[in-house]
């Protein structure tokens, strides 16, 4: 494939709802929307970097930089055939994975179209529906946590991730756990403790979640060792697991008993997958996590969870728990059992809805430039 260009665009959609984490609370998502052309074929790649450097030190406009100035270059002129080929032209650029991983993609969409196969068969999926759950940020009050979840749990979710953070931690939980006794629960800090504050998790320790989701620094993987041994609960990483390296580290460290497998913090797919086959060697359950996409990284992501090892359930929820609006033509509905189908069509299979991007943009630029 001759990539002969790529066009950017800054999106900016409204979210159904505010969405409140411990590093801030947002009710806008942006995103870098991706298009590379090729031969014909169109690929589209989301880029989740978010408005500040709230979960990652990347922003919509550091992607930006680093996708038109480092990543285009190596883009275009010669034939580029794989996401691997993709990887090793990008390898010199340090970090900035939620942009490669936005391109990559892309790659990945035009690979499949190509030759006719979906993402899901292209990386392997075992399964055509993938169990998934809902992330719920903190409301608020207590209450009206409560009730927010119990609307999740109604419209068919059975498994719910809240967000906390230190103040509302323990009494968020266990006001959870105890209107919801069975309820599969597992809680997301976002690296807003230290070894120092996370007595305060101690008490969740007894109300039976399935995880204690990223409590410390992202840096940090060692003070993660020393609280995953005060701790029945597992401790699962997010932002600390951003290669197979480090997932490596991670297991050998005893810093974990589960890891959040996020492509776009991997910088793509491809080191998703490394990541899966590694825990899957080792015995350690792994999930697909969520960076509230649009109806393309929501496809991808369901590709990736297609997985075999992806034995818990996903931030991977309906279209319409995200946006009204969204920027697929197809919108991914929550099926009885709590599952939602893996696209079948050839790439990420969906379609995008130029009039929606169109109205969601804010800013274009036409690669290479001239
Ligand atoms: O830490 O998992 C996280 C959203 C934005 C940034 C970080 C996270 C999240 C979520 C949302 O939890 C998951 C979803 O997309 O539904
Ligand atoms: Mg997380």
């Amino acid at each position: 494939m001759k990539i002969e260009t790529m066009v950017l665009r800054h999106l900016r959609m409204p979210l159904v709802a505010p969405f409140e984490t411990s590093f801030g609370r947002i009710q806008e998502r942006d995103c870098i929307l991706i298009t590379l052309q090729a031969g014909g074929l169109t690929g589209y790649g989301e880029c989740v970097a978010d408005r500040s450097p709230g979960y990652s030190y990347e922003t919509c406009g550091t992607a930006w930089h680093i996708l038109k100035d480092f990543i285009a270059p190596t883009l275009f002129g010669s034939a580029l055939d794989s996401a691997g080929d993709f990887q090793a032209r990008v390898a010199a650029i340090r970090g900035h994975h939620l942009a490669k991983a936005g391109v990559e993609m892309a790659i990945w969409d035009l690979i499949g179209k190509a030759n006719g196969e979906s993402l899901s068969e292209l990386l392997g999926g075992v399964r055509t529906r993938v169990a998934v759950g809902v992330s719920v940020g903190i409301q608020p009050t207590v209450k009206a946590l409560v009730e927010t979840v119990g609307r999740f749990i109604e419209s068919g979710y059975r498994r719910v991730k809240i967000k906390i953070k230190p103040g509302r931690d323990a009494a968020d939980t266990a006001a959870v756990r105890g209107a919801f006794p069975d309820l599969a629960l597992q809680v997301d800090a976002n690296s807003a403790y230290t070894l120092e504050t996370a007595g305060a998790l101690q008490p969740l320790d007894e109300l039976g979640l399935l995880l204690i989701e990223q409590p410390l620094a992202e840096d940090d993987l060692w003070d993660h060792r020393l609280l995953q041994e005060k701790f029945a609960t597992a401790i699962c990483l997010d932002e600390s697991v951003t290669s197979a390296r480090h997932a490596r580290q991670a297991i050998e460290m005893k810093a974990c008993r589960i890891i959040n497998i996020k492509p776009a913090r991997l910088g793509g797919l491809l080191e998703g997958v490394a990541v899966h086959d590694l825990c899957r060697r080792h015995g350690m359950p792994v999930w697909c996590g969520g960076m509230l996409e649009t109806g393309v990284g929501r496809a991808s992501n369901l590709a990736l969870a297609s997985l075999e090892n992806f034995s818990l359930p996903g931030d991977i929820s309906a279209s319409e728990r995200y946006f009204d609006r969204d920027i697929t033509v197809q919108r991914f509905e929550l099926n009885p059992d709590s599952t939602i189908d893996v696209p079948g069509g050839p790439g990420l299979g969906v379609e995008v809805d130029a009039e929606a991007v169109e109205s969601f943009c804010i800013r274009t630029l036409s690669l290479p430039e001239r």
